[in-house]
């Protein structure tokens, strides 16, 4: 089975749609990418990621091991600890999202999550050569809830197409580059998918209005380079990642926009894989219980075609910067 999507749209309502560029079929032998060298094929991957693309891998590129699959899948585990979505930082070496009660759980899938993590991070970076380095490792996650029905806040809620935006993590223009594996052995994962930022963030920037510009006198830079050093709340947001977040929330509260987008549906089979700049691929997560995911926020300067990016988009727009 492939992620083809279940719907296919006309050529005319497919623009400004995420497409899905299927790795199998685009590394086979007879393809323009598998002949060409692993620099320009790493190239050629990133221009598709920052297309707002959907790379897919139908098979899992690297082994998640079966003993350690069957624990996440709840059957050798003897508490309801994994029953829950729970995040593992990479650079704290801990899981979070677990109670003192859960400590053996949690000491098995901190291991389980940082294999996890340490593969994909291998993978990526062989793969997509021009990002190789230049990215903050971010969380990785295990979400073993089932995602129909599944309750939360309006903000919170994953079943409404959007755009990220980790409130407590901003990026200042870095991009969101996610990875994630199906790891259910029957189920798929659906996702919806709507524009891309680049044919409807401008239409946010208008309905929203873009932050105006900061001023550069040096009383104003000296309060930020302050507020910066004393770590004072906020004082690391962007101009940027407040107008993301605004959008964000913009997208997931308006009934109209979410009943009215044009939307794809992707089916992702069990044991498959895919990766997305979910800063510009509008996404929505449909149906789908167990999965993994490794977080990347690549660096601004390493995009291929960085007129692609959100910020550069959204700064055209503006006519000056909103980085700090
Ligand atoms: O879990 C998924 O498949 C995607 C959910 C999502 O939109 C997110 O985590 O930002
Ligand atoms: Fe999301």
């Amino acid at each position: 089975m492939s992620a083809a999507p279940s719907q296919v749209l006309p050529q005319s309502q497919s623009e400004g749609m995420s497409q899905l560029v299927d790795l199998q079929v685009a590394t086979s032998a007879s393809t323009p990418v598998a002949s060409v060298d692993h620099v320009a094929r790493g190239r050629w991957l990133c221009s598709q990621l920052e297309a707002a693309n959907i790379l897919f891998f139908p098979h899992a590129p690297f082994e998640i091991a079966p003993n350690d699959r069957e624990f996440l899948l709840g059957r050798t585990q003897t508490s309801s600890a994994l029953h829950k979505n729970v995040a593992y930082r990479p650079a704290e070496d801990r899981i979070t999202g677990l109670a003192k009660s859960e400590e053996q759980e949690a000491a098995r899938l901190r291991v389980i999550l940082k294999t996890y993590s340490q593969n994909a991070t291998r993978f990526l970076g062989e793969l997509l050569t021009p990002y190789a380095g230049n990215w903050k490792l971010d969380f990785a996650s295990f979400r073993p809830l089932e995602e129909r029905g599944r309750p939360a806040r309006l903000h919170a809620r994953n079943d409404l197409p959007h755009f990220d935006s980790f409130p407590t993590r901003p990026t200042n223009g870095d991009r969101i580059l996610r990875f994630f594996s199906n790891i259910n052995p029957k189920q798929n994962r659906v996702w919806a998918t709507s524009q891309t930022f680049e044919a409807i963030g401008p239409h946010f920037a208008q309905t929203l209005g873009l932050p105006s510009a900061r001023s550069n006198n040096p009383v104003a830079r000296g309060l930020r380079d302050l507020a910066k050093a004393i770590h004072f709340p906020g004082a690391r947001r962007s101009p940027y990642d407040d107008f993301m977040h605004r959008c964000h929330n913009a997208m997931k509260e308006d009934a109209t926009f979410r009943e009215t987008c044009p939307k794809q549906r992707w089916e992702f089979p069990p044991g498959s894989s895919w990766m997305v700049f979910t800063d510009s691929v509008s996404h929505a997560v449909l149906e789908g219980q167990y999965a993994l995911e490794q977080t990347f926020l690549i660096s601004r300067a390493a995009m291929v075609e960085p007129q692609k990016s959100p910020i550069a988009i959204l700064e055209r727009i503006a006519g000056h910067s909103l980085s700090i």
